[in-house]
Parts: C-alpha cells; sequence; structure tokens
C-alpha cells in the first residue's frame, strides 16, 4: 500500500478529480487510488467517509486529509519542489497561480454548458454566448502564457514544463475536444499537447472504460 491515496470520482465525468491525479503523477508519486462512483444514492455518505467537505477529490497521505483540487496540488507542490510544479521564475509563478485560481473558480458558463465527457463528442453543441466568452478567456491566457513563458526549447505547457497551471486546465482541453471548438493554431497546438501527455491518455483509457453513465453530461 503506497502513503498517498487519492479518492476520486467518475473518470468520465469528475474534471475536479482528474487536476489533482495529473499532479500526482508529474509528482512522481506512487500512489493509491478509489473512484467512487459519482450521482448514485449512496454516493454522499461513501465520499463522506473520506472526505470531511463531502467533495471529491480529497488526498490522503499517512493520517493527513487534504480536500479541494488546489490544495492538493499546493501540498504536492511544497512535498516534491524538486519537480517544479510551479514555474521556478517569481513572475511566471504568480502568474500560474493566478490563472489556477481563476480557473478553479471561474468559468461557469463552460462548466454548464459544456461538462466534461471525455470518451464522447457532441460537435456543435452547448455554446451559447456566455460560453463563446469563457472559450475566448481561456483561448487568450494560453497564448500569453505561451508568448510570455513558453519557451519551446523547454517544452509545450503554459510554461515550458508541465505545471499545474496544465493541470487546471487539462478538463478544459478536454471539454473542448468533445464540443470540437475551434482553437487557433497556437491555442490547438497546446491543447494537443496536453492530450497527448502519457499521463493523460492513461486517464483517457480508464474513462473510456468506465460504465457508468451521468445522464446530465450526456447530450
Ligand atoms: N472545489 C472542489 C470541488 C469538488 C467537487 O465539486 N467535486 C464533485 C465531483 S466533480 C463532488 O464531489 N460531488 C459529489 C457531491 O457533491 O455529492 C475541488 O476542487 O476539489
Amino acid at each position: 500500500m503506497a502513503d498517498f491515496t487519492i479518492y476520486l470520482g467518475n473518470k468520465n465525468y469528475s474534471s475536479w478529480s482528474l487536476r489533482p491525479w495529473l499532479v500526482l503523477k508529474a509528482a512522481g508519486l506512487d500512489f493509491d487510488e478509489v473512484v467512487i462512483p459519482l450521482d448514485q444514492p449512496g454516493t454522499k455518505a461513501e465520499i463522506l467517509r473520506y472526505s470531511p467537505s463531502g467533495k471529491v477529490p480529497v488526498l490522503h497521505h499517512g493520517d493527513r486529509v487534504i480536500w479541494d483540487g488546489l490544495a492538493i496540488a499546493e501540498y504536492l507542490a511544497e512535498l516534491a519542489p524538486e519537480r517544479l510544479l510551479w514555474p521556478a521564475d517569481p513572475v511566471a509563478r504568480a502568474l500560474a497561480r493566478s490563472i489556477s485560481a481563476e480557473m478553479h473558480a471561474g468559468f461557469a458558463a463552460l462548466r454548464a454548458h459544456c461538462p466534461m465527457n471525455i470518451r464522447s463528442s457532441f460537435p456543435n453543441r452547448g455554446v451559447t454566448p456566455e460560453v463563446q466568452a469563457d472559450i475566448n478567456r481561456v483561448s487568450s491566457i494560453w497564448r500569453d502564457c505561451r508568448k510570455r513563458f513558453g519557451e519551446e526549447s523547454v517544452g509545450p505547457f503554459l510554461f515550458g514544463g508541465f505545471t499545474i497551471a496544465d493541470a487546471m486546465f487539462a478538463p478544459v482541453v478536454s471539454r473542448f475536444r468533445t464540443f470540437k471548438i475551434d482553437l487557433d493554431e497556437v491555442c490547438q497546438a497546446y491543447a494537443d499537447a496536453v492530450w497527448t501527455l502519457p499521463s493523460f491518455q492513461e486517464w483517457q483509457a480508464a474513462a473510456g472504460n468506465e460504465p457508468m453513465i451521468i445522464d446530465e453530461a450526456e447530450f
């Protein structure tokens, strides 16, 4: 049994769960994982056995319990500083934290109308004017980071190498793919880099094999 156990929602649908799972992978830590099927009669009671907030994801590290995706990511960044889970440069790091917090707290229209559904494809659905405004804001964040900090020689991610900021936007990459959102060249190249990340591919394969269906994320 590993020192770390992360409790997750369905891999196909739980955008909140995907983020810290990718960060655990990037941290290079050995961990166990438990998927708690969401939207079932016993879901809340089951989650409450592990998470005081009644939400997943939650990370158990020995007797420490850390819940909320961004808090888990911050905890892992402190445990594995050598992995540069935040950018080393203070200016880049401040921007990475700003956009991660913006993603964590915002983009309500995109979340509501384009739910994460990794294995499905819903072209031309869900894009209201409010969703388009969210798409435009995400695209502008990606372009700005790639231009200012995403040195090709370091890597294809927002700050070159993979950081927590990329994990925060990974569910959006999946949403854009499911809903066939048109992106410019820079944003599409970034989205492709996140989508083909080996850890994300592993998650996608597991999502594809899950039998559970959540009706409200289907069209
Ligand atoms: N801000 C939280 C949100 C977590 C969240 O909303 N989790 C959902 C699953 S995606 C959940 O646990 N739902 C179960 C329920 O509310 O019963 C985080 O980042 O961890």
